[in-house]
């Protein structure tokens, strides 16, 4: 069986690129694998967080993955934390990463650029990563394009493990689809949209009222041709408000072009936050219903359980073939 392990960081609030990219696949995709959907909060504290923030936001990611339709009986969902596995092959995969590898990290040089004080997890992040994918022997991680880096050094660990060590961890595949895995600011279409962009106007939330979101996005930059076209290199701000329209919408990029031909940008604009609305209303109203419930504990204590099952097996099969007494 196929295998897909992939997360959220609970970093910030989720925003309509962490949909894109992540939750909505999770959704689509969750009936051809098996799947283990995590909340990487060990990777959040990787900068620094509110204790009490940090604490809500686990919570609130994973009854996103339930309001948005990832079904509990059907996947493990868990807290990256309570599968001490993690933490413990982070170690050992620490060990098998070379520093030059990490240096080489796109991410880590984005998010340490002009820091004066640079957490070392947020350098070995990659390795801890790694780790959450070999636990579960994943075959399959869908992941934004930011995260396609990671995973092809997870790969490379795997091979290097798997060579020197004997056959042990499966080799996994990123999945990247072709439409909306990088989403981009709305008010600057060079950055991709962050949830820890300190500028509010960048990003819809998942959980913004309907009136929020149509200001955020009739605010968002476009430019001065007034003509809805898809093209990235020329019309870069317009082109991402057309992927959003179409992830949202579900229709074709070709056929939104079509509807809004010779037409500015107004029509276009609202048409656009009244489907991101309809989309995310049924999720709202699922996310409150669950987001304070006994049912979201049990989902995430039975969630950590099943994977901890498989974690745990591999983490022996592991540790045994590095030459560590197993009894
Ligand atoms: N803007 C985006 N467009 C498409 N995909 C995205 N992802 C994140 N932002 C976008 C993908 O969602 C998955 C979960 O990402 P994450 O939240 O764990 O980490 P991130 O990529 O670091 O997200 P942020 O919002 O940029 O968080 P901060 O600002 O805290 O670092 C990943 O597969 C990611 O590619």
């Amino acid at each position: 069986m196929k295998r897909i392990l992939s997360g959220i960081k609970p970093s910030g609030d989720l925003n309509i690129g962490g949909y894109s990219g992540a939750l909505q696949q999770y959704v689509a995709m969750q009936h051809e694998y098996e799947n283990f959907f995590f909340v990487p909060d060990l990777h959040a504290v990787t900068v620094p967080q509110d204790p009490l923030e940090l604490y809500h936001r686990s919570k609130e990611i994973a009854a996103f993955y339930v309001a948005a339709g990832v079904d509990p009986a059907k996947s493990a969902i868990f807290l990256q934390s309570q599968v001490s596995a993690h933490a413990e092959l982070g170690w050992l995969m620490e060990t098998q990463v070379h520093f030059g590898e990490l240096s080489r990290m796109t991410q880590f040089k984005d998010k340490s650029d002009g820091k004066d004080a640079v957490s070392s997890a947020l350098f070995t992040y990659p390795a801890l990563m790694a780790a959450d994918i070999l636990l579960y022997q994943a075959t399959h991680v869908p992941v934004g394009e930011d995260q396609k880096q990671h995973v092809e050094l997870t790969r490379d660990l795997a091979t290097r493990f798997n060579n020197r060590f004997g056959e042990t961890f499966t080799v996994p595949e990123p999945i990247i689809q072709d439409l909306g895995c990088r989403i981009m600011s709305l008010d600057d279409p060079s950055k991709k949209m962050s949830k820890s962009n300190p500028n509010k106007n960048s990003y819809v939330l998942l959980l913004d009222e309907p009136d929020t979101i149509r200001k955020k996005l009739s605010r968002a930059v476009t430019d001065s041709e007034m003509s809805v076209r898809y093209d990235p290199e020329n019309k870069p701000a317009v082109s991402n408000l057309l992927e959003i329209y179409s992830i949202f919408s579900e229709e074709p990029i070709s056929v939104i072009e079509k509807r809004y031909e010779g037409q500015g940008y107004g029509g276009f604009k609202k048409d656009l936050a009244e489907a991101v609305i309809s989309k995310l209303e049924p999720i709202q109203r699922n996310f409150r219903e669950i987001i304070d419930s006994e049912e979201l504990v049990r989902i995430l204590k039975d969630g950590a359980e099943r994977a901890s099952a498989v974690a745990n097996e591999t983490l022996l099969k592991a540790k045994k073939a590095m030459g560590f007494l197993t009894f």
